[in-house]
């Protein structure tokens, strides 16, 4: 092979691995909970192939509440768990359902579908 082949290869292989990562391994949003009135931790997590944001950071200390609204049909993303707290909801599509708990230990803290497919990932501070 000549030296420019080997460059072409490469770059190629180097673009493949950056859409692979771009796809399946990068972060789909990092968001800080607001705490409302009550002093509760909130966000919205839309559920569609995966969960977004993905990251998400709250305080510890403070009830957190988190809005999941599944925008897809497939069965996949139909439960989340939170094995750390204990939590679990099942997601009908279409329609908010919150998740409430309480973050005493700083940390991180997954959450995931069912079969783990689908995963996020809580950060209390
Ligand atoms: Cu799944």
């Amino acid at each position: 092979m000549t030296t420019t082949q080997i460059n072409v290869t490469l770059l190629g292989v180097a673009l493949s691995g950056f859409i692979a990562w771009f796809f399946w391994l990068a972060p789909k949003g990092r968001m800080r909970a607001a705490a409302g009135a009550g002093g509760i931790q909130e966000v919205a997590v839309t559920v569609k192939g995966g969960y977004t944001p993905d990251v998400i950071v709250v305080n510890a200390g403070l009830p957190v509440r988190l809005r999941f609204t599944r925008q897809e049909s497939a069965s996949c993303s139909e439960t989340v768990l939170f094995p750390d707290f204990n939590r679990s909801a099942h997601l009908p599509e279409g329609e908010e359902v919150a998740v409430e708990f309480m973050p005493d230990k700083p940390g991180e803290y997954g959450f995931q579908c069912q079969m783990g497919m689908l995963r996020g990932k809580l950060i209390v501070e």
